[in-house]
Parts: structure tokens; sequence; C-alpha cells
């Protein structure tokens, strides 16, 4: 099997870097130490977009300033990052890829899906995870969790609505590519959800 790239995905606190350490270590188990990576982020020059997109700003930011920069973190967290590593043939693990453009971006501030559409397609050229994880809990139940650790950055100060419509966004993403993207409810225990992890791995390769 060539290299596989997967990613993870949902809402702030749905435990993604919990369960992205699981995946790693189910993926070390049948083909190596996979690359660990994270968006917006993966790279020097993405981690520094990540801290401009992160923090609070006196002035108001754009949506398609946003928009913009996830996509420039990305195309940058590709070409230097993820791409050499699966052409090594080592697996890549990342916390969040472009459907968390689709989710945010589109979802939860309002440009149509259309354009990320275009911008995936020439940014991207095509490039898409092999499998993804969408780690499915309401807005309430991640803020509760993600507020537990302290501050909060620019976006986790949005209300619970900007996040159900971002959790929306990756329902539409999940229904258009179901092949690809596999819900997984993340409400439960730490441990449940890491079985249902262990377990969609385990039907996705077998
Ligand atoms: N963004 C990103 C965009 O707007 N557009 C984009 O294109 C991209 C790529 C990045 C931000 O950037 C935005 C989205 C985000 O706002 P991030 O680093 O991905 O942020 O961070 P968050 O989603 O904010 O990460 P969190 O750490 O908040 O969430 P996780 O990783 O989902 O949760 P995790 O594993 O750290 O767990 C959080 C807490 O909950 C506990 C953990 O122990 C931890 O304390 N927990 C559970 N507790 C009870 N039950 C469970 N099942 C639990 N799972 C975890």
């Amino acid at each position: 099997m060539k290299p596989q790239f997967i990613s993870i995905e949902g809402l702030e606190g749905a435990g993604k870097s919990t369960q992205r350490d699981v995946l790693a270590a189910w993926v070390t188990k049948h083909s190596g130490p996979p690359m660990v990576t994270r968006e917006p982020g993966g790279t020097v020059m993405a981690e520094q977009i990540r801290s401009v997109l992160l923090a609070h700003h006196d002035e108001p930011v754009d949506v398609w300033t946003e928009l913009l920069l996830v996509f420039a973190a990305r195309r940058q967290h590709l070409s230097t990052a993820i791409r050499p590593a699966l052409t090594n043939g080592q697996w890549v693990v990342s916390d969040r890829f472009t459907d968390a453009s689709y989710a945010y971006q589109g979802g939860g501030r309002g440009i149509p899906w259309e354009h990320i559409v275009d911008l995936e397609s020439r940014v991207l050229e095509g490039f898409k995870p092999d499998l993804t994880l969408w780690l499915d809990c309401p807005a309430e139940v991640g803020l509760a969790r993600a507020r537990q650790r302290g501050e909060l950055d620019r976006i986790e100060t949005e209300d619970v609505d900007f996040f159900e419509r971002c959790r929306t966004a990756y329902e539409r993403r999940c229904s258009e590519d179901p092949g690809r993207i596999i819900r997984l409810d993340a409400t439960g225990t730490i441990a449940s959800v890491s079985a249902a992890v262990i377990h969609a791995l385990e039907a996705h390769y077998s």
C-alpha cells in the first residue's frame, strides 16, 4: 500500500490531539513511525502563520485574509513536509487539514463553499487525505473541555452558534465524501473514543 495521509478533524475540545496519539501508535505498529503534524502549522513558516491566525488583533480580521492565510500555511506544509515524507515512504498523521477550512471559514465565517472548492483545487492541485477521522460532538461539549485549559485563542472566543455552523459544515463534508471521511462519536470517554478510532482504522485498512 502507498504511504497514507490520515487527518483527524473536529471542533475545539473534540479530542483530536488526544486521539492523534492513538492513531500514530496504530500506524507505528502497522507501517513504522508516521510523521505527526498539525494545521495550521507543521513547518517553521507555517507555525508563524498559525501564530498570526490565532492571536488577538486590535484590527478586525477579514474572513478572506483568514482563509488565504490557512491555505498559505497549508501549501507550505504540503510542499515542504507532507509530500516529502510520503515520497520517502513515511505515513503522515495530521491534526486537521483542508476539511477544517470548509468547516471554519466556510461554515463558521460564511465564505461560499464553491470559492473554497476553487481555492483548494488551485492551491492543493487535487491533494487530499486518504482517510479522515471526524471526531464529532456538540459544540458545547467540546468548548467545555477546551475552556478548562484556560486562555482562549482568537477563534475559540467565537460563540456557540459559530461552532455549530462549523459542525454542520463538517457534516456536509462527510456526506459529500463518505468513502474518505468517517464520523466517530466523540462524546464518550477518552477510552471509548480511542476504541472507536482503532476500530475505524482496522475496518478501513483490513
Ligand atoms: N482553523 C484551522 C481554521 O479556522 N481553519 C483551518 O483551515 C484550520 C486548519 C486551530 C484553530 O485553527 C482553526 C480551527 C481552530 O480554532 P487547533 O490547534 O487545532 O486550533 O486546536 P483546537 O481544536 O482548539 O484543539 P484543542 O486542543 O482545543 O482540541 P482537541 O485537540 O480536539 O482536544 P484535546 O485532545 O486537546 O482535548 C482537549 C481537552 O479535553 C480532554 C483532554 O484531556 C483535554 O483536556 N478530552 C476529553 N475529556 C473527556 N472526554 C473525552 N472523550 C475527551 N477527549 C479529550
